[in-house]
């Protein structure tokens, strides 16, 4: 079954289903969609809203159904489903359900670096309300709190000892804070939490899924320009297409 995915390297969620392909190893093609655009290549234009109503990336498309889907975590648990990927999602009710509630719980808590601390910086055009911002950073800092006590207390990944869908999405929020990327919160104060990130970056297709935040930089004193935003797109493409050929 060939398999479109819609959005850009930058985009957290559409790296979270990005690294679940890579780590499977499933082929699939990459479609650039720019988040929020009403043009031609946007996600907001009539075309991408006929695949994905709310308009955001990432959306998948089985092309030979023409089945289309959006919301990440939506499409990880459907191709974990139907392609057997046991070992990101196990069988057993009881797991698959703590996974299902992490993705859930994720949303308005992990999910908050991005509003309150990442797209601050690289998309000036969402004029995001400081107070929102201060919103979002204290979430952040609770769910933190939770991983760090809850989540990750007692077992090496966030359900278990092994990888599993609900870390891919964690990560790809809570890991594009660290010094090597973009560095603009500091996670030292919180141990389990830096010790999985430490796990994390070994798992494979880490490395390719984050050329994006590797090349943009430290971005805690000066916001990226919109050239090297660009850049960092165009490497991080080139990596996807290095890793696919393989
Ligand atoms: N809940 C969605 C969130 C997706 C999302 O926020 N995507 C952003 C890019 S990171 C987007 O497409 N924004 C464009 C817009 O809202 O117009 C998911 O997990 O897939």
């Amino acid at each position: 079954m060939s398999l479109v995915l819609y959005g850009v390297p930058f985009s957290q969620p559409v790296r979270a289903v990005m690294w679940l392909l890579f780590l499977k190893k499933a082929p699939f093609e990459m479609v650039l969609i720019n988040p929020g655009s009403k043009g031609e290549t946007g996600s907001r234009n009539p075309a991408f809203l006929a695949k994905n109503p709310s308009g955001t990336i990432p959306c998948i498309e089985e092309t030979e159904t023409g089945f289309t889907l959006g919301e990440a975590h939506a499409i990880m648990t459907y191709l974990a489903r139907t392609r057997g990927w046991t070992d990101v999602y196990p069988e057993n009710e009881q797991t698959r359900a703590t996974i299902d509630a992490y993705l859930h719980y994720h949303h308005r808590n992990i999910r908050e670096a991005s509003v309150g601390l990442v797209a601050p910086k690289i998309r000036k055009d969402l004029n995001i309300p400081e107070a929102i911002q201060e919103g979002a950073r204290r979430n952040l800092t609770a769910a933190l709190k939770t991983l760090e006590s809850g989540w990750l207390s007692n077992h090496r990944f966030l359900v278990g000892d092994s990888v599993t869908l609900a870390d891919l999405a964690a990560y790809v929020e809570i890991g594009q804070l660290q010094p090597q990327f973009t560095n603009v919160f500091d996670l030292s104060t919180f141990p389990n939490v830096s010790r999985w990130l430490d796990d994390m970056t070994k798992v494979d297709g880490h490395d390719d899924v984050h050329t994006v935040l590797a090349e943009l930089g430290d971005i805690s004193a000066v916001a990226p320009t919109m050239e090297k935003i660009k850049n960092a797109n165009k490497m991080a493409l080139s990596a996807l297409k290095r890793r696919l050929a393989d």
